[in-house]
């Protein structure tokens, strides 16, 4: 059989003092950390677009990538990248994956042709699936790529690119249910807009949920209900995105009552992107029970658009395992690499390197913030700077006992007596340091 990454072996676990390149210094894949294994704890998927298909172009210059895939047409290519990239997951130990439908199989020149070149390429996906005891975690469609989606999908100004986008997102449900996917995504692409002089941003947003619902519905139909995940961005392609955070998100939820079917999928870079930080949109999802997956990369803070570079930050990935943790996990989720190699990293064995790097840095997270949990790191610094609340007149506002007028009494009598106690934070942001060096 062809084998695409010849010189790489598999990926064993060897600790952080090994000189080998091809190995894990961090991740243990049956180590038991916090009661489960990592590989439990750590779900990780691999994507399709960046990994299989992206070449390094950028705005300014051609792809640099060499890739041994390419075939004599798009589709042998696309069978190809199946074998390619069963032998990534398989090598990396890695038994999750997430793609677009544009991502596996070449368009064509009608929409006829597309799903059956899609029907083609998931036959043979899932021969590799069967063969490899590899899962689908989610998959989604592009609706943003084509020139059709310029003003957005669901959101677009025409009918016909709605009900366009609908025959896509069926087709999507339906390779969900032939691949046994768990979830199943919707990233707003171009849903948003560029200029309130031309948009009507109320009926944009009751399309949307009008094919939110749809997709509830056929899911029903069919007797195949994944997951629903948004994925909130605030920005790029266009200027301002509906799903532009969590808390936004949740509200669109809330208001077209869709957070039965619908939770989250919190990217790292887009949080940055949004003025937030990584964990803080985990933190948001968790208090509305919506935390179920992420796209694990990080942004540069020099440049202000959605570079996905692989997470290499231990400080941010330690916080947002703690929050992952306190989530009880990613039951239906995972901690998916939308992640690209670097222009400069051409090779294809970055591709490899790559996902070791992401790897290494998320178990290190887990480890730590397992750590930082048993000692009840944040649970003490938390009891004692909300000591207040444990008095009497904190448990009488708790407990719904008080109104405007008892508290006034209280605060007339009282109130010129209130004192403050420093939080130390910088004390507390070097004891967290020590977990990190751990
Ligand atoms: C783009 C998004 C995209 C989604 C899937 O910024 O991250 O890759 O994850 O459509
Ligand atoms: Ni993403
Ligand atoms: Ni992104």
């Amino acid at each position: 059989m062809t084998t695409y990454y010849p010189t790489i072996p598999t990926i064993n676990f060897e600790g952080n003092t090994t000189t080998n390149k091809y190995a894990f210094r961090h991740y243990n894949a049956d180590a038991i950390v916090g009661g489960k294994t990592m590989k439990e704890q750590l779900r990780f998927a691999i994507c399709y677009w960046h990994t299989m298909t992206a070449d390094g172009g950028d705005p300014f210059g051609a792809g640099t990538m060499v890739r041994n895939w390419e075939g004599a047409t798009p589709m042998e290519t696309a069978h190809n990248r199946v074998d390619a990239f069963f032998e990534l997951l398989t090598k990396l130990g890695v038994e999750l994956f997430c793609f677009h439908d544009a991502d596996i199989a070449p368009a064509g020149d009608s929409l006829e042709e597309w799903f059956a070149n899609l029907d083609e390429i998931t036959d043979h996906i899932k021969t590799k699936m069967d063969e490899t005891g590899i899962k689908l975690l989610w998959n989604t469609h592009n609706a943003f790529s084509h020139p059709r989606f310029a003003n957005g999908a669901g959101s677009s100004n025409k009918a016909e690119v709605f009900a366009y986008t609908a025959a896509q997102v069926k087709k999507g449900i339906d390779l969900s249910k032939k691949l046994n996917g768990t979830s199943y995504v919707f990233w707003g692409g171009r849903e948003g807009y560029e200029s309130l002089l031309n948009t009507d941003i109320k009926f944009e947003q009751d399309n949307i949920a009008n094919l939110w619902h749809m997709a509830v519905d056929y899911g029903k139909e069919i007797g195949h209900l994944p997951q629903f995940f948004v994925e909130p961005k605030p920005k790029e392609p266009t200027t301002h995105q509906y799903d532009f955070d969590a808390a936004t998100t949740m509200s669109f939820l809330q208001a077209h009552d869709l957070t039965d079917y619908f939770q989250l999928n919190i990217e790292a870079n887009h949080a940055t992107l949004a003025g937030h930080t990584f964990e803080h949109e985990l933190h948001v999802a968790r208090t509305f029970n919506a935390l179920g997956s992420i796209d694990a990369n990080q942004g540069n803070p020099i440049l202000g658009w959605d570079t996905d570079e692989f997470p290499v930050d231990v400080a941010t990935v330690t916080l947002a395992m703690v929050e992952i943790l306190e989530n009880g996990g990613l039951p239906k989720g995972g901690v998916n690499f939308d992640a690209k190699v670097r222009r400069t990293s051409i090779e294809m064995d970055d591709l490899v390197l790559a996902h070791i790097a992401g790897m290494d840095t998320f178990a290190r997270g887990l480890k730590n913030a397992t750590a930082l949990l048993e000692d009840k790191f944040f649970e003490n610094m938390e009891a004692e700077r909300y000591a207040s609340w444990k008095g009497a007149l904190g448990q009488d506002i708790r407990a719904g006992k008080t109104d405007l007028k008892s508290l006034t009494a209280w605060a007339l009598e009282n109130g010129d007596d209130i004192t403050l106690e420093s939080n130390h934070i910088e004390y507390y942001q070097n004891v967290f340091n020590d977990y990190l060096a751990k």
